[in-house]
C-alpha cells in the first residue's frame, strides 16, 4: 500500500527555511514543511496547504524536484514522498502548533536533528539537482538500504 505525501524545502539566497517538528511523526526532528495529500486535492495543493499551515508562508510557484520512497522494516506502507523546492513566496514564518520555522544558511544545515536520509538528497536539491530514491529503514534512525539516483525529469 502507498500513501502520498509532500514536502517543501523554502530558500532564499544561502538559506533554508526548517521547521522544528513539535508533534507527531519525525516530532524533535528538523524537516521541511509538507504532509499527506487529502483525498481530492492535487499534490501541488497538498505542498501549498501543508507549508501555509505549518509555517504560514504562501507559496506562490513551486518546483517539483524529486520523489522518494521510504519503507519501514516490518511495515507494509510505503510513503511516496514528492519533495518541492520554492524561492518565490509570500509573508514571514510564524510558529505553529506543528512546527517552529528558522532559517539556516546552507552551510549550517542540521542534518544530525533531521532525517537520515536528508543529508544525501537535499545537497542535490540545493544544487539544482532532479533525483528518485528509495530508503529503508530500520526504526527511524537506521537506513538499512538506499538508492538515490539523478533524473532529468520528475
Ligand atoms: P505528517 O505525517 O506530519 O507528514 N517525511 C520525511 N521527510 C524526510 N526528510 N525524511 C523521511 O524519512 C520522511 N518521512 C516522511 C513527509 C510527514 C512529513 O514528513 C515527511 C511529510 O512532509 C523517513 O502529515
Amino acid at each position: 500500500m502507498k500513501r502520498l505525501l509532500t514536502l517543501c524545502i523554502i530558500y532564499q539566497q544561502s538559506k533554508v527555511l526548517l521547521g522544528m517538528k513539535k508533534r507527531g511523526f519525525g516530532a524533535g526532528r528538523w524537516n521541511g514543511f509538507g504532509g499527506k495529500v487529502s483525498p481530492g486535492e492535487t499534490i501541488e495543493e497538498c505542498v501549498k496547504r501543508e507549508t501555509r499551515e505549518e509555517s504560514g508562508i504562501e507559496i506562490n510557484e513551486v518546483a517539483e524536484v524529486g520523489i522518494i520512497e521510504f519503507e519501514f522494516k516490518g511495515n507494509p506502507e510505503i510513503l511516496e514522498v514528492h519533495i518541492f523546492k520554492s524561492n518565490n513566496f509570500s509573508g514571514e514564518p510564524i510558529e505553529t502548533e506543528e512546527m517552529k520555522p528558522e532559517w539556516f544558511p546552507v552551510d549550517k544545515i542540521p542534518f544530525e536533528k533531521m532525517w537520515p536520509d536528508d543529508k544525501y538528497w537535499l545537497p542535490l536539491l540545493l544544487n539544482g539537482k532532479k533525483f528518485r530514491g528509495k530508503f529503508v529503514f530500520d526504526g527511524s534512525d537506521n537506513i538499512l538500504r538506499q538508492e538515490l539516483v539523478e533524473i532529468a525529469v520528475v
